[in-house]
């Protein structure tokens, strides 16, 4: 997968994407990541890329030519979606994660200042991702977090020991709980079932946990999943 991500500060980038998983990924050959600054798509002396709202009020608006022309120059002929990260997208969640990780291409623009011209998104950007409801100082954080999400879902990004199947939010479910070593940590024990080697009956007991913890924490997550029998 090729991922290329258009921001005004590509120096925030290098950190998270030089450590751990995605490192690996990309020393692996899985994914390409590439960081370009919108700021070398424009022609003038002082390189602007934002201006003064039409109709007026506060604040700067990322004007549309270098954003065009850098994904223009990115896309080259191929076909691929081109994301928006801002408050006003679709809401992201694993399933997105799971459709954008079938893709052999994204482009990720992140906005900065007080917006992006409309035309951006009419004519220019085929979706909009939100990571939720909240206001950041642009979109690089969230294209951060995108970007983590769909990496570890690769085929061949994670090793069996890091296997998907058991992460919260993959069936549904938040994560029950769990426990290592020593059994007994300042008087509180791990639960006596844990210890017992009755591999079905922890297997009962940490569904148990993880749906109650869910329908505590988040019950409307319960409305999305088909739970069997006796829940
Ligand atoms: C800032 C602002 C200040 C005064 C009046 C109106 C204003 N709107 C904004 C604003 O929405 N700024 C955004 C900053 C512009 C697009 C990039 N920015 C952004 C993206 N903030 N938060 C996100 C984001 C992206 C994905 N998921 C959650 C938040």
């Amino acid at each position: 997968m090729r991922i290329d991500i258009l921001t005004l500060f590509p120096e925030m980038f290098p950190g998270p994407f030089s450590a751990s998983i995605i490192k690996r990924a990309v020393d692996g050959g899985l994914v390409s990541l590439n960081i370009y600054n919108i700021r070398d798509y424009t022609h003038d002396k002082h390189h602007t890329v934002d201006d003064y709202a039409y109709g007026g009020g506060a604040g700067m608006i990322l004007k549309p030519k270098p954003i065009f022309e850098a994904v223009e120059s990115v896309k080259g002929e191929d076909t691929c979606s081109v994301i928006l990260l801002t408050p006003q997208g679709r809401p992201f969640s694993q399933s997105v994660a799971q459709e954008l990780s079938r893709h052999d291409r994204l482009i990720l623009i992140c906005g900065r200042y007080e917006g992006v011209d409309e035309r951006i998104r009419e004519h220019l950007v085929s979706d909009e991702i939100s990571i939720g409801d909240y206001v950041l100082s642009g979109g690089e954080l969230a294209a951060m977090v995108v970007v983590e999400a769909v990496v570890r879902l690769l085929p061949g990004v994670l090793g069996s020991e890091e296997s998907l199947a058991e992460d919260s939010h993959t069936d549904g479910l938040l994560e029950y709980p769990q426990y290592t070593r020593p059994a007994v940590f300042r008087g509180w024990s791990v639960p006596e079932v844990l210890l017992s080697g009755n591999h079905a009956q922890i297997a009962k007991w940490r569904r148990e946990k993880a749906i109650r913890r869910t329908k505590e924490r988040r019950p409307e997550l319960l409305d999305r999943v088909s739970l069997g029998k006796d829940s």
